[in-house]
């Protein structure tokens, strides 16, 4: 059957998630007295495709908690544009985030970090033993989230987890009882989440989809953006919430569904405009981690009163059994997606 892989690597991620959240326990001491000793006056963050949308979420978080300047690029802007990207390498940490650790624009980005001067690297991959963990300094592994499917569901998930607790470890939260809940909170969210999802996979009706996330959900809406196009060739884009009335909501119509990864802070601002947008006729789909009612068509409760920094990780087993559905409903293989391969490798003569 189609998906086989793809489906059981969604849902039971949580599994993965808890390996990976082992692996933090293990190195949160090497973790914190590397980051004491290195002290960055900034931070870079870098990946590929999935894991560049995983930096976004990454430097978000980190900015937020930490304090330190935070940047997210995609590798290869390190590689074109060094002059702009890595002028400061001397004082900053660069993360480079990379399922496979294998990726030549990530490599290659990270020796340009290093001939600039740059000596602080960590990397958080699958692949604890790849090229890019021997470069590294720190490596945090999610080796239990390794995949068959090209498109990255659980491994993007247990590398975000490792960077939700970096951040939060680092910024001096007691996140040990919290993280341990995630996966638990996980299978419920599969559970409750799927038949929707399913359903809304389903209709082919909705023919194009919008995936609105501001601050450390930009990323994930991102990502929801990707794992639609991988799997299911289906026209998406990614905003910020605020910005899809300057523009964007013009495709807004009854052919259109619009789901928005709702935050704890900013709901007021972030609920009005999915209500707008249904005034004018699209479908509107509600992730929402608040006890406030949510007036949407669609809505997915997301466990409510927890920290902001808990919260990325939950808004994806859904968006990701969406994307599946999809995918089925159109005939496709989200285990092979069109024209993709796992790992992108170069020529790095080209450079
Ligand atoms: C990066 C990446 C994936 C994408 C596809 C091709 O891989 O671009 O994000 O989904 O699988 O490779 P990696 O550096 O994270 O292994």
């Amino acid at each position: 059957m189609n998906g086989q892989h793809t489906y059981s690597e969604i849902t039971t991620q949580p599994d993965a998630w808890q390996d990976a959240l082992a692996a933090f326990a293990h190195l949160e001491g090497e973790l914190r007295r590397q980051w004491t000793a290195v002290s960055p006056q900034q931070l870079i963050f870098i990946g590929c495709g999935s894991t560049h949308y995983l930096s976004q979420t990454a430097a978000a978080l980190f900015q937020a908690l930490t304090g330190i300047p935070a940047r997210a690029y995609p590798a290869s802007e390190l590689i074109l544009f060094p002059e702009r990207t890595l002028q400061d390498a001397a004082d900053s940490l660069l993360v480079a985030i990379s399922r496979s650790g294998t990726t030549t624009e990530t490599l290659t980005a990270v020796n340009q970090f290093q001939q600039r001067g740059g000596t602080a690297v960590w990397t958080i991959t699958c692949y604890p033993d790849s090229p890019l963990a021997q470069l590294s300094d720190l490596v945090l592994p999610a080796a239990a989230a390794q995949e068959e499917s090209v498109a990255q569901t659980r491994s993007f998930a247990s590398m975000l987890l490792l960077t939700q607790a970096m951040a939060a470890s680092l910024a001096g939260y007691d996140i040990t009882p919290l993280l341990h809940a995630l996966p638990d909170i996980g299978r419920d969210l599969i559970a409750q989440a799927e038949p929707l999802m399913a359903e809304l996979g389903r209709d082919t009706s909705l023919e194009r989809l919008y995936f609105l996330g501001s601050g450390a959900q930009f990323g994930i809406a991102n990502e929801a953006m990707l794992k639609m196009t991988e799997m299911s060739l289906t026209p998406s884009q990614a905003f910020h919430f605020m910005e899809f009335r300057h523009g964007p909501m013009s495709m807004g119509t009854g052919k259109s569904l619009i789901a928005g990864l709702l935050s704890p802070t900013a709901f007021t601002w972030e609920h009005q405009v999915l209500l707008e947008m249904a005034e004018m006729g699209a479908h509107t789909l509600a992730l929402n981690p608040t006890t406030a009612v949510s007036d949407t068509e669609f809505h997915i409760n997301l466990p409510p009163d927890l920290p902001d920094w808990a919260y990325p990780i939950l808004y994806l087993p859904p968006l990701q059994l969406l994307a599946y559905h999809r995918s089925l409903a159109k005939g496709l293989d989200p285990d092979n997606p069109r024209n993709l391969t796992a790992v992108v490798y170069l020529d790095t003569a080209v450079f």
